[in-house]
Order: structure tokens, then sequence, then C-alpha cells
């Protein structure tokens, strides 16, 4: 059984355009890349104060992976990009977020399908609207390209289609 899913890309510490094209790289070995949206600019949102801007993309994926397996996958890519977890929100060199996979709804303790913020935060919606802006959200049936509308795209800046 394969789904289609929706990680969303961020870095803000090192090299992060080197980082995210070694991450894309790497999720196209855990199945087929359907879509690769543009790479934005964005003010950070939240965490300690201080922190340089972040680099945030998204990518759709078919994958034959079930939702636990591919977050662990997420976790080794972002171990193997040196990311270390210490305080919520606190820069780092890589952050890979499941946000959709198909339209599982689950609200366990490792993981919350959709993910819980990604409606409210433009540098999530913007890449995604790149993918699917008709992308509707499981439980409230909002529409990616609305949710942008409503949250506004202030901080968040397009610096490429492709990269
Ligand atoms: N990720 C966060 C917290 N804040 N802000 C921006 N601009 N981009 C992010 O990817 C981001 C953030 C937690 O994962
Ligand atoms: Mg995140
Ligand atoms: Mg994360």
């Amino acid at each position: 059984m394969s789904a289609r899913a929706f990680i969303a890309l961020g870095a803000n510490l090192g090299e992060p355009l080197v980082t995210l094209r070694c991450a894309r790289e790497e999720l196209s070995t855990l199945g087929i890349l359907k879509g690769i949206s543009g790479l934005y600019r964005t003010a950070p949102v939240g965490g300690p104060p201080g922190q340089p801007d972040y680099f945030n993309a998204a990518v759709s994926i078919w994958t034959a992976l079930g939702p636990a397996d591919l977050l662990a996958a997420l976790h080794r890519i972002e171990a193997r990009a040196g990311r270390v977890r210490r305080e919520r929100w606190e820069a780092r060199v890589l952050d890979l977020d499941l946000i959709l996979y198909g339209d599982c709804v689950q609200d366990a303790p490792d993981l919350t399908l959709p993910h819980p913020r990604a409606w409210e935060r433009a540098f999530v919606l913007a890449p995604l609207a790149d993918l699917d802006p008709e992308l509707s959200h499981p439980l409230t049936g909002e529409r990616v390209r609305a949710a942008l509308e409503r949250v506004g795209l202030s901080g968040v800046t397009r610096v490429a289609s492709v990269w």
C-alpha cells in the first residue's frame, strides 16, 4: 500500500541550501518524489530570539513506507545532517516535518497527523501551495490556498523556483 505524503523542509544553521539539496536527494530514496516546491527565505517563528532566517521548502512523495517508518527515516536523515535535539524550536541544521500522510488523521505521542500547526504557518503553506494549492486539510477541509490567504505571506520570500 502506498500513500502520498507531504514533507516540509527547514534549515537555518550551517549551509542551509547545501543541506536542503542533500536532504532532497535522500528523500528521493524513500519513494517517488512527485513534487518539489520553490525555496523560501523565512523569518523565524517562535523559538529563542536572534536566530538566523530559515530556508523552507516542501516535497510530495509517493511512498510505500507507513507513517511511523517514514517519520523514523526523516529522523535518520536529520541525524545524518548533524541535527542535535535540545531546545524546542531552536535553530537547526535540518528539520523534516511530516505534514500529511494521505488522509491519515492520528494523534499519537510521537506523531500527530496532519501536523498540528501546518495550516497556521506561512513558511509551510507557501511551499505546499506550490505543490498543490487545492490540497485540503483532512479534518477542517480548508484548502492550502485559502489557509495561505487567511494567514498571509508576511516574513516569507520566495528566493528560487528551482533549487
Ligand atoms: N520551524 C520551527 C519554528 N520556527 N520558523 C521558520 N521561519 N521556519 C521553520 O521551519 C520553523 C520556524 C519549528 O520546527
Ligand atoms: Mg518543524
Ligand atoms: Mg521537526
